[in-house]
Protein backbone atom coordinates (compact mmCIF):
# COMPACT_ATOMS: atom_id res chain seq x y z
CA UNK A 1 0.00 0.00 0.00
CA UNK A 2 1.29 3.43 -0.59
CA UNK A 3 2.96 5.09 2.14
CA UNK A 4 2.08 8.45 0.42
CA UNK A 5 0.76 10.60 2.68
CA UNK A 6 -2.71 11.85 1.64
CA UNK A 7 -3.04 16.16 1.94
CA UNK A 8 -6.87 15.72 2.04
CA UNK A 9 -7.17 14.83 5.24
CA UNK A 10 -7.49 16.31 8.22
CA UNK A 11 -3.86 16.10 9.90
CA UNK A 12 -3.69 18.59 12.79
CA UNK A 13 -5.91 19.65 15.63
CA UNK A 14 -6.66 23.50 16.32
CA UNK A 15 -7.81 25.53 18.87
CA UNK A 16 -10.51 28.33 17.26
CA UNK A 17 -11.69 31.51 19.16
CA UNK A 18 -14.87 32.86 17.69
CA UNK A 19 -16.57 36.18 18.32
CA UNK A 20 -19.25 37.92 16.82
CA UNK A 21 -21.55 41.29 18.09
CA UNK A 22 -23.76 42.09 15.10
CA UNK A 23 -26.15 40.37 13.15
CA UNK A 24 -24.89 38.72 9.67
CA UNK A 25 -26.83 37.54 6.70
CA UNK A 26 -27.87 34.35 8.35
CA UNK A 27 -28.89 35.87 11.38
CA UNK A 28 -27.80 36.75 15.12
CA UNK A 29 -24.36 36.57 16.65
CA UNK A 30 -25.53 32.88 17.93
CA UNK A 31 -26.40 31.84 14.62
CA UNK A 32 -23.80 33.38 12.71
CA UNK A 33 -21.30 31.72 14.92
CA UNK A 34 -23.29 28.01 14.85
CA UNK A 35 -23.62 28.02 10.68
CA UNK A 36 -19.82 29.44 11.08
CA UNK A 37 -18.54 25.94 12.89
CA UNK A 38 -20.65 23.80 10.89
CA UNK A 39 -19.38 25.25 7.52
CA UNK A 40 -15.88 24.52 8.48
CA UNK A 41 -16.59 20.83 7.35
CA UNK A 42 -16.94 22.50 3.89
CA UNK A 43 -13.30 22.76 3.83
CA UNK A 44 -11.92 19.51 4.83
CA UNK A 45 -12.18 19.86 8.69
CA UNK A 46 -13.50 17.67 10.56
CA UNK A 47 -15.06 19.42 14.00
CA UNK A 48 -14.29 17.71 17.33
CA UNK A 49 -15.62 19.82 19.82
CA UNK A 50 -17.53 23.16 20.60
CA UNK A 51 -18.09 25.05 23.63
CA UNK A 52 -21.21 26.70 25.34
CA UNK A 53 -22.37 30.04 23.93
CA UNK A 54 -21.62 33.09 26.42
CA UNK A 55 -22.70 36.48 26.07
CA UNK A 56 -19.53 39.33 26.79
CA UNK A 57 -19.31 42.92 27.21
CA UNK A 58 -17.02 44.40 24.70
CA UNK A 59 -13.42 44.65 25.07
CA UNK A 60 -12.10 47.48 25.65
CA UNK A 61 -15.38 48.54 27.55
CA UNK A 62 -17.88 50.77 25.38
CA UNK A 63 -16.73 49.41 22.63
CA UNK A 64 -19.86 48.60 20.78
CA UNK A 65 -22.58 45.84 21.63
CA UNK A 66 -21.95 42.71 23.46
CA UNK A 67 -20.65 39.63 21.82
CA UNK A 68 -21.24 36.32 21.81
CA UNK A 69 -17.99 34.33 22.31
CA UNK A 70 -17.25 30.33 22.01
CA UNK A 71 -14.12 28.29 21.68
CA UNK A 72 -14.46 25.00 19.08
CA UNK A 73 -11.80 22.29 18.40
CA UNK A 74 -11.15 21.27 15.00
CA UNK A 75 -9.15 18.80 12.45
CA UNK A 76 -7.60 20.55 9.49
CA UNK A 77 -4.90 20.65 7.60
CA UNK A 78 -1.26 19.80 8.63
CA UNK A 79 -0.21 23.77 7.97
CA UNK A 80 -1.22 25.90 10.10
CA UNK A 81 -1.10 28.85 7.77
CA UNK A 82 -3.70 26.62 5.80
CA UNK A 83 -6.08 26.60 8.73
CA UNK A 84 -5.49 30.46 9.30
CA UNK A 85 -7.17 31.37 5.41
CA UNK A 86 -9.88 28.89 5.73
CA UNK A 87 -10.68 30.71 8.66
CA UNK A 88 -10.33 34.19 6.84
CA UNK A 89 -12.59 32.44 4.09
CA UNK A 90 -15.23 31.87 6.53
CA UNK A 91 -15.27 35.19 8.25
CA UNK A 92 -15.65 36.62 4.62
CA UNK A 93 -18.71 34.20 3.75
CA UNK A 94 -20.49 35.96 6.81
CA UNK A 95 -19.66 39.55 5.85
CA UNK A 96 -16.68 40.35 7.71
CA UNK A 97 -14.95 43.41 6.79
CA UNK A 98 -11.61 44.32 7.81
CA UNK A 99 -11.68 48.21 8.63
CA UNK A 100 -11.45 49.25 12.32
CA UNK A 101 -8.84 47.33 15.23
CA UNK A 102 -11.40 45.39 17.27
CA UNK A 103 -14.30 47.01 15.39
CA UNK A 104 -17.72 45.37 15.78
CA UNK A 105 -17.71 42.30 13.71
CA UNK A 106 -20.06 39.90 12.23
CA UNK A 107 -17.63 37.06 12.73
CA UNK A 108 -14.58 36.90 14.30
CA UNK A 109 -12.72 33.05 14.05
CA UNK A 110 -9.06 33.55 15.92
CA UNK A 111 -6.61 30.72 15.40
CA UNK A 112 -5.78 29.70 19.08
CA UNK A 113 -3.53 27.09 19.11
CA UNK A 114 -2.42 24.62 16.98
CA UNK A 115 -1.79 21.51 19.44
CA UNK A 116 1.94 22.63 21.35
CA UNK A 117 3.39 24.21 18.53
CA UNK A 118 5.01 27.59 19.07
CA UNK A 119 4.65 29.90 15.89
CA UNK A 120 7.07 31.47 14.26
CA UNK A 121 9.94 31.24 17.40
CA UNK A 122 10.09 32.23 21.05
CA UNK A 123 11.55 35.39 20.70
CA UNK A 124 9.13 36.97 17.78
CA UNK A 125 6.18 35.49 20.44
CA UNK A 126 7.72 37.04 23.86
CA UNK A 127 8.05 40.38 22.09
CA UNK A 128 4.32 40.45 20.82
CA UNK A 129 3.47 38.95 24.33
CA UNK A 130 4.44 41.79 26.15
CA UNK A 131 3.11 44.46 24.60
CA UNK A 132 1.06 47.65 26.23
CA UNK A 133 -2.35 47.81 25.89
CA UNK A 134 -1.61 51.27 23.96
CA UNK A 135 0.82 49.40 21.87
CA UNK A 136 -1.65 46.18 21.21
CA UNK A 137 -4.36 48.73 19.45
CA UNK A 138 -1.71 50.17 17.09
CA UNK A 139 0.13 47.16 16.16
CA UNK A 140 -1.37 44.10 14.15
CA UNK A 141 1.57 41.46 13.35
CA UNK A 142 1.34 40.84 9.92
CA UNK A 143 2.23 36.59 10.86
CA UNK A 144 0.56 34.32 12.17
CA UNK A 145 1.64 33.82 15.84
CA UNK A 146 0.80 30.98 17.89
CA UNK A 147 -0.29 30.31 20.48
CA UNK A 148 -2.23 33.51 20.34
CA UNK A 149 -0.63 35.76 21.61
CA UNK A 150 -3.50 37.32 24.03
CA UNK A 151 -5.31 34.04 25.12
CA UNK A 152 -3.82 33.88 28.55
CA UNK A 153 -5.49 37.70 29.05
CA UNK A 154 -9.06 37.28 27.49
CA UNK A 155 -11.71 35.69 29.52
CA UNK A 156 -13.94 35.59 26.38
CA UNK A 157 -11.50 32.97 25.24
CA UNK A 158 -10.62 31.33 27.88
CA UNK A 159 -13.93 30.90 29.41
CA UNK A 160 -15.30 29.31 26.48
CA UNK A 161 -11.87 26.85 26.10
CA UNK A 162 -12.31 25.69 29.63
CA UNK A 163 -15.35 23.85 27.95
CA UNK A 164 -13.20 21.75 25.41
CA UNK A 165 -9.93 22.11 26.61
CA UNK A 166 -9.16 22.42 29.96
CA UNK A 167 -5.93 20.65 30.01
CA UNK A 168 -4.70 22.22 26.95
CA UNK A 169 -1.35 23.38 28.07
CA UNK A 170 0.55 26.20 26.88
CA UNK A 171 4.04 25.37 25.37
CA UNK A 172 5.74 28.74 27.01
CA UNK A 173 4.02 29.65 30.02
CA UNK A 174 3.33 26.09 30.88
CA UNK A 175 0.13 26.81 32.51
CA UNK A 176 -3.31 24.77 31.43
CA UNK A 177 -6.23 26.60 30.16
CA UNK A 178 -7.87 26.08 33.49
CA UNK A 179 -5.28 27.34 34.80
CA UNK A 180 -4.74 30.73 32.87
CA UNK A 181 -8.62 31.07 33.51
CA UNK A 182 -8.38 30.96 37.15
CA UNK A 183 -5.46 33.55 36.74
CA UNK A 184 -7.59 36.29 35.69
CA UNK A 185 -9.36 38.15 37.87
CA UNK A 186 -13.20 37.30 39.02
CA UNK A 187 -15.07 40.06 38.22
CA UNK A 188 -13.83 39.91 34.40
CA UNK A 189 -14.84 35.84 35.01
CA UNK A 190 -18.38 37.08 35.90
CA UNK A 191 -18.47 38.97 32.78
CA UNK A 192 -19.26 35.95 30.87
CA UNK A 193 -22.43 34.74 30.84
CA UNK A 194 -23.38 31.58 29.17
CA UNK A 195 -26.78 31.90 26.82
CA UNK A 196 -29.43 29.69 27.30
N1 LIG B 1 -12.93 40.57 20.12
C1 LIG B 1 -12.20 41.60 19.82
C2 LIG B 1 -12.26 42.86 20.56
N2 LIG B 1 -13.11 42.81 21.70
N3 LIG B 1 -14.61 41.73 23.12
C3 LIG B 1 -15.30 40.62 23.46
N4 LIG B 1 -16.06 40.63 24.54
N5 LIG B 1 -15.25 39.49 22.71
C4 LIG B 1 -14.49 39.43 21.59
O1 LIG B 1 -14.45 38.38 20.91
C5 LIG B 1 -13.74 40.57 21.22
C6 LIG B 1 -13.82 41.71 22.02
C7 LIG B 1 -11.26 41.55 18.71
O2 LIG B 1 -11.30 40.40 18.02
MG1 LIG C 1 -9.55 37.93 14.48
MG1 LIG D 1 -10.41 38.46 17.91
Amino acid sequence: MSQASNSLLPQRRYLVALGSNLFSEVGSSAETLQHAVANTEQYNCKLINISRFFSSPAFPAGNGPDYVNAAFEVAGPADPEEMLAILHKIESVYGRTRDVRWGQRTLDMDLIAAEERVIPDLETHARWRGLSLEQQMSETPDELLLPHPRLQDRAFVLVPLVDIAPDWRHPILGLSVLEMRDALPPAVLEELVPLD
